[in-house]
């Protein structure tokens, strides 16, 4: 029985320029007003909360080769990733509430900088991997990792208020899980970098646990690095967690998304965590949307040590009549 005691830096991120629908900036606030701070440190976790970052209007937005709101999907990743970098030299476990999933590039650079080398466990319904050039939407929430990986740096055009991003991940680091809705040059591209995928088929063939076995084997083969966990809550089934802007039907169990949370977890290498895509605006009922909100309070505190079979004090003693 191993023991964590962490420490989680929480910085709010309302940022929803990265896709169209309203609601996803609302995020931070509906994830904190379930509890999570509190509940993290009911179980013995220290928390230092750095409060939402403020993303400032950016005048003069227009699409850049169709891709929407570049310039203020790069202002608001620059912005996070300094915070991010902050959290981590002041000795946390970062975690980002976001917002929605373009900020993944300042968290993981930011990440990256404090840290210098890590791996990413993105656990998405959605690759993320369009590059400006490939994408149909045009929406930068399906991008981000294109702009991280050092592979495509030479895919990757010159873009405005991004100027700043290095990329700071090789494809060998990288894993996914919940994979089931691919467009065709995504898929093109995860076969070209041989990224290693754990789709849905996956999941199903393998089971959850052997999907972690493997996941941390791969990724711990040589060096143990830093983890950095990115969860689009869209990962899971809709049916769980229908408040959120691309939900996709087949996902990951309630259970099979917190055990990939306590897995990563009891690595001990759990470096940085995003939670993004939660929306209360979508879902059919106020309490699809508490379902949503409660599933990602949930993964986060299985990313800072709960666990299902039970966490027993090590101080306590039992009262004697
Ligand atoms: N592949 C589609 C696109 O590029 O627009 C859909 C992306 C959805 C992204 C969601 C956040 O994970
Ligand atoms: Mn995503
Ligand atoms: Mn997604
Ligand atoms: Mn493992």
């Amino acid at each position: 029985q191993s023991r964590h005691h962490f420490s989680a830096g929480i910085i709010g991120a309302p940022f929803s320029k990265g896709q169209p629908k309203r609601g996803v900036e609302q995020g931070p606030d509906v994830i904190r007003g379930a509890g999570l701070i509190q509940k993290l440190q009911k179980q013995g976790c220290a928390v230092k909360d750095y409060g939402d970052l403020h993303f400032p209007q950016v005048e003069d937005d227009d699409p850049v080769g169709g891709v929407k709101h570049v310039r203020a999907v790069g202002r608001a990743n620059q912005r996070l990733s300094e915070a991010v970098k902050k959290a981590k030299t002041d000795g946390h476990c970062s975690v980002v509430l976001g917002g929605d999933h373009s900020l993944a590039i300042g968290s993981i650079h930011g990440h990256a900088s404090a840290v210098r080398d890590l791996s990413v466990v993105w656990v998405d319904a959605h690759a993320d991997i369009n590059t400006p050039l490939t994408t149909s939407t045009g929406n930068m929430h399906g991008q981000p990792m294109s702009y991280l990986l050092r592979e495509l740096v030479s895919k990757i055009p010159v873009l405005p208020n991004l100027s700043w991003l290095q990329p700071c991940l090789s494809a060998r680091d990288l894993v996914y899980i919940g994979l089931r809705d691919m467009d065709p040059e995504e898929s093109f591209i995860l076969n070209l970098l041989e990224v290693k995928v754990f789709s849905m088929v996956q999941v199903d063939q393998l089971g959850v646990a052997r999907v972690m076995e493997e996941t941390c084997d791969y990724l711990t083969d040589k060096v143990k690095k830093p983890i950095h966990l990115s969860y689009d809550i869209d990962a899971i089934d809709p049916s769980v967690t229908p408040a959120t802007g691309t939900p996709v039907v087949g996902g990951l169990t309630y259970r099979e998304g917190v055990a990939i949370a306590e897995h990563l977890c009891q690595t001990g290498l759990l470096s940085a965590v995003d939670l993004v895509e939660v929306n209360p605006l979508l879902g059919p009922n106020p309490q699809a949307v508490q379902s949503t909100v409660h599933t990602a309070v949930d993964l986060l505190l299985a990313c800072f040590g709960r666990r299902r079979e039970g966490n027993p004090p090590s101080d306590y003693q039992l009262p004697e009549p």
